[in-house]
C-alpha cells in the first residue's frame, strides 16, 4: 500500500494536517492513530474536572474558528466533540486509520520513500511522513517502592479508571500540575478525603469563569465580535504572557497577579506559605485555575509536603515517617514529554537513528524537520510547544510551512527535500541564544526539559515571532536530496 502523505496522530495536529491537505485538494493520504477513535489528549484524558484552560476562541482552528457567545472554557467532551466536527467537516473520516500504532519509519534512499510498520502487522510507503504525535500522552507514572504490594486501586490522570467510584473513597492525588488542580474539585465533591501530595507547589494565575456574562454574551452577538475577541485573546497572549518566560522585570506583574490570587484564596497564612512557589513563575508551566485552592481549603481535603518515601498495602508513606491510608492513589505525574516520537524506531539516510541523534535531547528545525530526515516533518516537535498561548495555533502555523514545502518540492520536481545543515546550525544558535535569556535556564526541573537539563519542549519567544521566522521560503532551509547525495552522503555523524 502507497500513499504520497502519511500523518501519525489524530489529535489537533494531524486532523489540522488532514484539512489543510484535503483543502489543497490532495486525496491521497492516511491518518493513522493507534486508539479507536481520533482525539488526542482530549480523547485520552477522562478524569472528572478535564477541561480546556486556554480560551476556545483561541484554542481552536483560524479555519474553523470556535463560535460560542455562551462558552469561554469548555469541557474536554466539547473540545473533542469540536475535534470531531472538524475532522468531519473536512472529509477525513475516509482517511483515517484507527487501531494502527506506527511502530517503525525507515527512509528508503533508492525510491526517497518512507517504509512505515505498524503494531497490528500493516506494512505501507509514503513520499512524505508527518509525524503528529503529540508530547503529552505518554504518562509519567514515578517508580516508587513498593508499588505492587498496593491494596487499593492506582491509575494516572490520562489512563482514569471508569469503574473506580471516587464517592465515599480515601484519595491520594501525587503531583499538583494542571492536571491535579483540575480534578481535586471534583474528587473533593464526593471523596471521603483526599490527600495532596505536593512536591513542588507551582505559580497558578487566576482563571475568568467557565461562561460569559450576559454583557460579554451580548458583545459577542455582534458581527465579527468573535473574530475579533479571538484576535484580542491572541495579541494578549504574545503581548502579556511570552514577556513572562524571559527573565527578570517582565515576569513581575504576573507574579504579582498570582501571589494576590493566592492571597485571596487561601486565607491560613501557613498553608499560604507551603503553596508559594520559591522558583521564577514560568520555569514551570503556569497553571490557570480559579478552584483549586479554594478545593484545598475544604475540610475533607489535606495538603501533604512531606516527601513520599514509598507505597505501602494500605496507601502512601511519607519521610515523616506517617503511613497515609487510601483506597485510590491518582498519578497526576505528567507526561514524558521529552521523548519525542517515542516508541516509534525512525531511520533516516544511512540509517541514522532518529533516537540516537536525540539522545541528549530533541532538535528539530523551527520544530517541523530534522536533517537526514527527508520528506518527514513534525508537528508540535522540539521547542515548539507554546507555553504562552495557542498550541493548536502554534500547529496551524506549522502546518502551513509544510504544506508550503510539500508546493516546494512538487514545483522543483524532486524527489526528496531535506533541511540544510547549514539553516539547522544557524537555528539551534538563535535557539541556543533565545533559551539562555529565558527563565528556563535556571535550574527548576520541569517537563519542559530533558532528564540531562536540556530544554527540549517550549518555544522561547511570541507565536508571532514563530509565525515571522517561517515566513521565510522553504528554498531558504531546504535543498532538494539528489541521488548523489543518496548514494554517498551521510548527512549527520
Ligand atoms: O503534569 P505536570 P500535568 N513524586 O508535569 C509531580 C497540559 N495540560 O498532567 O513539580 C511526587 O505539570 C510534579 O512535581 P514537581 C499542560 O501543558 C493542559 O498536570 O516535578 N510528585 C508535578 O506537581 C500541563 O503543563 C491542560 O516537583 C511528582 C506533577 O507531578 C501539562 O499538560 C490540562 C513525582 C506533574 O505535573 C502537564 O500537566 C491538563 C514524584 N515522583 C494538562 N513525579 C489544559 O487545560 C511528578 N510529580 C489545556
Amino acid at each position: 500500500m502507497h500513499s504520497t502523505v502519511v500523518v501519525v496522530g489524530s489529535g489537533f495536529g494531524g486532523i489540522g494536517m488532514g484539512a489543510a491537505l484535503r483543502r489543497a485538494g490532495m486525496e491521497d493520504f492516511l491518518i493513522l492513530e493507534e486508539s479507536p477513535e481520533l482525539g488526542g489528549v482530549w480523547r485520552d484524558n477522562t478524569y472528572p474536572g478535564c477541561n480546556c484552560d486556554v480560551p476556545a476562541h483561541l484554542y481552536s482552528f483560524s479555519f474553523a474558528p470556535y463560535r460560542s457567545t455562551r462558552t469561554r472554557y469548555p469541557g474536554r467532551r466539547r473540545t473533542l466533540e469540536y475535534l470531531r466536527a472538524v475532522a468531519a467537516d473536512a472529509g477525513l473520516p475516509a482517511h483515517l486509520r484507527t487501531d494502527t500504532a506506527l511502530t517503525e519509519a525507515t527512509y528508503r534512499e533508492t525510491e526517497a520513500r518512507w517504509e512505515l510498520k505498524a503494531a497490528n502487522g500493516i506494512r505501507m510507503t509514503a513520499d512524505i511522513v508527518v509525524f503528529a504525535v503529540g508530547q503529552l500522552h505518554r504518562p509519567n507514572i514515578p517508580e516508587l517502592p513498593g508499588q505492587a504490594d498496593f491494596a487499593g486501586v492506582s491509575f494516572h490522570t490520562a489512563q482514569w479508571n471508569p469503574a473506580a467510584d471516587p464517592a465515599g473513597c480515601r484519595v491520594a492525588v501525587i503531583g499538583t500540575g494542571s492536571s491535579a488542580a483540575q480534578c481535586l474539585p471534583s474528587l473533593s465533591d464526593s471523596a471521603a478525603s483526599v490527600r495532596v501530595f505536593q512536591r513542588t507547589p507551582q505559580w497558578i494565575l487566576p482563571k475568568p469563569a467557565a461562561e460569559f456574562g450576559p454583557a460579554a454574551r451580548t458583545v459577542l452577538r455582534l458581527p465579527g465580535a468573535q473574530r475579533a475577541y479571538r484576535w484580542g485573546l491572541r495579541q494578549g497572549a504574545d503581548t502579556l504572557l511570552a514577556p513572562i518566560m524571559r527573565r527578570g522585570w517582565t515576569a513581575r506583574p504576573a507574579e504579582w497577579a498570582a501571589r494576590r490570587h493566592l492571597r485571596r484564596e487561601v486565607a491560613d497564612p501557613v498553608l499560604r506559605a507551603r503553596l508559594t512557589p520559591d522558583y521564577p513563575i514560568g520555569a514551570k508551566r503556569i497553571v490557570f485555575d480559579a478552584h483549586y485552592y479554594r478545593a484545598l481549603g475544604r475540610d475533607n481535603v489535606e495538603l501533604i509536603t512531606a516527601p513520599i518515601t514509598r507505597i505501602v498495602p494500605e496507601g502512601v508513606e511519607t519521610a515523616d515517617g506517617i503511613r497515609h491510608a487510601v483506597d485510590m492513589i491518582v498519578y497526576a505525574t505528567g507526561f514524558r514529554a521529552a521523548e519525542f516520537l517515542s516508541p516509534i524506531t525512525v531511520r533516516g539516510r544511512g540509517g541514522l537513528l532518529l533516537h540516537e541523534q536525540w539522545d541528549s535531547g530533541a532538535k528539530a528545525f523551527m520544530g517541523l524537520a530534522v536533517p537526514g530526515f527527508p520528506n518527514a516533518f513534525l508537528i508540535a516537535g522540539p521547542n515548539s510547544f507554546n507555553p504562552a498561548g495557542s498550541n493548536p495555533g502554534m500547529k496551524e502555523q506549522q502546518i502551513d510551512y509544510i504544506m508550503r514545502c510539500l508546493r516546494w518540492r512538487a514545483h522543483i520536481d524532486a524527489p526528496a527535500i531535506d533541511v540544510r545543515p547549514g539553516a539547522m546550525a544557524a537555528y539551534e544558535q538563535w535557539m541556543d541564544d533565545a533559551l539562555a535569556r529565558t527563565v528556563w535556564s535556571s535550574n527548576v526541573p520541569s517537563w519542559y526539559k530533558h532528564r540531562n537539563g536540556a530544554i527540549t519542549s517550549p518555544w522561547p519567544a511570541s507565536a508571532r515571532t514563530y509565525g515571522r521566522m517561517l515566513r521565510r521560503p522553504p528554498a531558504a532551509s531546504f535543498a532538494p536530496v539528489t541521488s548523489a547525495d543518496v548514494s554517498s552522503e551521510r548527512i549527520m555523524p
